[in-house]
């Protein structure tokens, strides 16, 4: 039983939080795609974030303590509307936060798994945290009810069940890709993503078979509330055929594979290479090596 009195703080369920947050959030939220926003605009409305995009509330002990890891390729004008639509949600919810950017020096394919597995070691190293929210960077929150931290110790919460490019419906049932939540336990648990993923798509898939593995599978919240909006982008069409077959061979192994392949090889393949602590995130930039 020991092993999960590391995660959350009894600080956490401090009913001060509990009760401003009522009158806080606000529920539904109107999306607004503003693409002329910039940096320096947002640092003036976001003064109380400090450096390295870290926020923790004044007036009463925060709710939980969350890492929020955004991987990031060639998005900026993404990355932008993503910090100017959070950080004032993460502040309503009264939690202790920090936005960590993770991004790669390759240009060509993605590794996502490795960019989230590398972010997560930088942030055990340097932070303190209970929980990990793993985030795409175009999906933007339509409802502040849905609760950025983990207040289930064993079963992570996929936050994004409802996106309006799928109308607003769960794909499939195994999907746990968009946000995903989870302890800092529980991420080591089963040993992060997947490194062998490169491209778009898969390791999120992955990611259900390690929670099978380890006997757990995810909550999610209701879907009128844990709704999304995709921002549009070009999908790499090329780059999703050609790793199709690649994706679901790797899939198939899942079971086998997840004990040997994660958080505990992440530092073979890579190599930090720059950290920033930028007013409104810490960057992480990392070699992830090269497809083999
Ligand atoms: C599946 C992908 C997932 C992805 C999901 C939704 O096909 O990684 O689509 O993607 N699985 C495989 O490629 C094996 S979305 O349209 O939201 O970008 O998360």
């Amino acid at each position: 039983a020991g092993q999960f009195n590391l995660t959350v703080s009894p600080r956490t369920y401090q009913p001060c939080c509990k009760f401003r947050n009522r009158f806080r959030s606000v529920g539904h939220l109107k999306i607004n795609i503003n693409k002329s926003i910039d940096l320096d605009e947002l640092r003036k409305r976001n003064q109380g974030v400090k450096k390295g995009g870290f926020w923790t509330p004044h007036d009463c002990p925060p709710r939980s303590r969350v890492i929020i890891i955004v991987p990031h390729r060639n998005r900026w004008s993404h990355l932008i509307q993503w910090l100017a639509h959070y950080h004032p949600i993460l502040q309503r919810q009264k939690l202790e936060y920090r936005i960590v950017v993770t991004e790669q020096v390759q240009r060509n394919l993605f590794n996502k798994g490795r960019l989230y597995n590398a972010a997560f070691l930088e942030c055990e190293r340097a932070f303190d945290f209970d929980c990990v929210i793993f985030h795409d960077v175009d999906m933007l929150l339509e409802n502040d009810h849905n609760m950025y931290w983990c207040y289930n110790m064993t079963r992570p919460r996929h936050l994004s069940p409802a996106v309006d490019k799928f109308r607003y419906q769960l794909p499939y049932h195994i999907l746990v890709g968009g946000v995903l939540a989870m302890t800092r336990h529980m991420f080591k648990r089963v040993n992060g993503f997947s490194n062998q993923f490169w491209g778009w798509g898969g390791e999120d898939d992955d990611m259900w078979g390690r929670l099978v593995a380890v006997n757990t599978t995810v909550d999610r919240p209701h879907p009128t509330i844990g709704r999304y909006t995709m921002i549009k982008h070009r999908t790499r069409k090329g780059e999703r055929n050609f790793m199709l077959t690649y994706r679901l061979v790797l899939l198939a192994t899942s079971g086998s594979r997840w004990s040997r392949d994660g958080l505990n090889d992440v530092r073979d393949y890579c190599k930090l290479t720059q950290v920033a602590h930028e007013p409104l995130f810490t960057h992480f930039v990392f070699d992830v090596g090269n497809q083999p």
